[in-house]
C-alpha cells in the first residue's frame, strides 16, 4: 500500500501582498501527477488546507478541483483531510457528505467517531486504519478553572491531548483485531523539540510552550504518524515514522532555501518505508542582506542569471540612504525580478529608539508591538516573561475565536 503525506498548503496565502495562486496551481498539478505516476492509494492532508477561515473563491476552487481530480484517479482510493489551526472547522465540514461520496474523508473538528476511518482496498477488504485527529482547540480538551496557574493549564492541556490520542488509539487497535494492517495517526500540533524558522508563517502562538506535545503522547500502536503545523519538514524525536511533511511552498523568506517535500510511505504489511519526495520550486525567493554595494552587486548577479526571483532586501549598513528604494528599483528595471519587501534596518533601529516614525504597523508582528509597549512603559525585566506569556495566550484565544465563527 502506498501513502502520501502532505500538510500546510495554506491555499490563498499571499507574500507581502503578492498573490501566489500560480504556485498553488503548479504544486497541485505536480501532486496529482505524482499520485498518478506512483500509483498512490491513500492521501493524507494534515491540516491548514487554507490560510484563513474564510478562503477566497479562488482558493476554494483549487481545493475542490484538486479533490475531484484525485477522486477520478485510478489508484487513489481515499483522501483524508483534517482541520488545522488556520482552518475553520465548520467551513471544512460543510461539504463533508458531498466529499464523502468522492471518498474524501474530512474531519474539521474533534469528534472521536469521525476520526476513526477504515480504508478498504479494491476488493473491499480493510487495508489500513486512519486516526484522523484534527487540530485540538484548548476548549475541546481542557476544562478551565478559576485561579489556575499557567503550569496547571499546560499540564491539563497536555493531559487532554494524551487522553484523546489514547482513546483513539484504543479504538483503532480494537478495530484492527488480528488483521495485519497498519494504523496511521494524524495530527496538527507543535511537538516538543520541533523546529520552526523565523518568518515561516507558523503563527507564534506557542510562546511558553502552551501546546507543545510530547512525542510520548502519541500511542505506540501508530505505525506511522502524519503531522502538520510546522512548516519545516522534520522527524519527531528522531523517529523515521513520526513526521512533519512541512509546507509545500515556502511561506516566507525565512524558508527561501529550504527543500520542500511530501512524504511517501510504502507499507508491506505493517512495515513502513518512508521516502522524502522533493517538490520542485515553482517560484524562487531570495533574501539579500547587506550594505548598498552588496545589494546592488547581488542584484547584478541575479540579472545576469535571468532570475525571476521574488526578493526581500534588508539594508543593514550604518549610512542612511534616502533613495534606497529608487536605487534598488533602477537596478532591477527590465528584469523579471520582483521586490516583495525592503527592510531598512537602519531606520528600524531608529524607530526602536522612537526617533523616526517611517515604519508602519505592517512591518511588525503583534509580539514586536507588545515588546515595545513593555519597553515604552519601562516594565521591569522580571515581569516581562509572565506578561508576554499572558499576551500570547490572549492572541491565541483571539485567533481561535477567529477560526470558529459558525
Ligand atoms: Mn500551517
Amino acid at each position: 500500500m502506498k501513502i502520501l503525506h502532505t500538510s500546510d498548503w495554506h491555499l490563498g496565502r499571499a507574500l507581502h501582498g503578492r498573490r501566489r495562486y500560480d504556485e498553488f496551481t503548479a504544486f497541485l498539478d505536480w501532486l496529482a501527477e505524482h499520485i498518478e505516476q506512483e500509483q498512490i492509494n491513500l492521501l493524507l492532508i494534515a491540516g491548514d488546507i487554507f490560510d484563513t477561515t474564510t478562503p477566497s473563491n479562488r482558493a476554494q476552487h483549487l481545493y475542490y478541483s484538486f479533490l475531484c481530480r484525485i477522486a477520478n484517479s485510478t489508484s487513489c482510493r481515499q483522501v483524508v483531510v483534517i482541520g488545522g489551526n488556520h482552518d475553520s472547522p465548520s467551513f471544512l465540514n460543510a461539504p463533508k457528505e458531498l466529499l464523502g461520496a468522492l471518498n474524501v474523508h474530512v474531519v474539521g473538528a474533534m469528534n472521536l467517531d469521525d476520526e476513526l476511518l477504515i480504508c478498504r482496498n479494491a476488493e473491499g477488504n480493510p487495508e489500513a486504519i486512519v486516526c484522523a485527529v484534527p487540530y485540538l482547540r484548548d476548549r475541546d480538551i481542557r476544562q478551565s478553572e478559576a485561579g489556575e496557574s499557567m503550569d496547571d493549564k499546560r499540564a491539563k492541556l497536555a493531559e487532554g491531548y494524551r487522553a484523546h490520542y489514547r482513546q483513539i488509539g484504543e479504538r483503532a487497535e480494537a478495530a484492527r483485531g488480528d488483521l495485519d494492517i497498519p494504523i496511521l495517526g494524524m495530527g496538527h500540533c507543535f511537538t516538543a523539540g520541533g523546529t520552526s524558522v523565523a518568518d515561516d508563517g507558523v503563527r507564534d502562538l506557542n510562546v511558553g510552550s502552551l501546546d507543545h506535545i510530547e512525542a510520548a503522547a502519541f500511542p505506540a500502536c501508530f505505525d506511522y504518524l502524519a503531522l502538520g503545523h510546522l512548516h519545516v519538514p522534520q522527524k519527531v524525536a528522531q523517529s523515521e515514522t513520526l513526521r512533519y511533511s512541512g509546507s509545500p511552498i515556502p511561506m516566507g523568506f525565512g524558508e527561501a532555501n529550504q527543500q520542500k517535500l511530501v512524504l511517501q510511505i510504502d507499507f508491506k504489511g505493517r512495515t513502513p518505508h518512508v521516502t522524502e519526495i522533493p517538490i520542485p520550486s515553482f517560484q524562487p525567493l531570495r533574501r539579500i542582506s547587506g550594505g548598498i554595494d552588496q545589494i546592488l552587486e547581488a542584484l547584478k548577479q541575479l540579472k545576469l542569471e535571468h532570475s525571476t526571483a521574488w526578493l526581500e532586501i534588508e539594508y543593514t549598513a550604518e549610512e542612511i540612504i534616502g533613495d534606497l528604494r529608487d536605487q534598488i528599483e533602477a537596478a532591477i528595471e527590465g528584469t523579471d525580478l520582483e521586490i516583495r519587501r525592503i527592510k531598512n534596518k537602519r531606520i528600524m533601529d531608529r524607530v526602536l529608539q522612537r526617533i523616526d516614525t517611517a515604519e508602519t504597523l505592517d512591518d511588525l508582528e503583534p509580539t514586536d508591538v507588545f515588546a515595545r509597549c513593555l519597553e515604552a512603559h519601562s516594565i521591569p525585566a522580571e515581569q516581562r516573561p509572565q506578561l508576554t506569556t499572558a499576551y500570547a495566550e490572549i492572541l491565541q484565544t483571539l485567533h481561535e475565536a477567529d477560526s470558529n465563527e459558525e
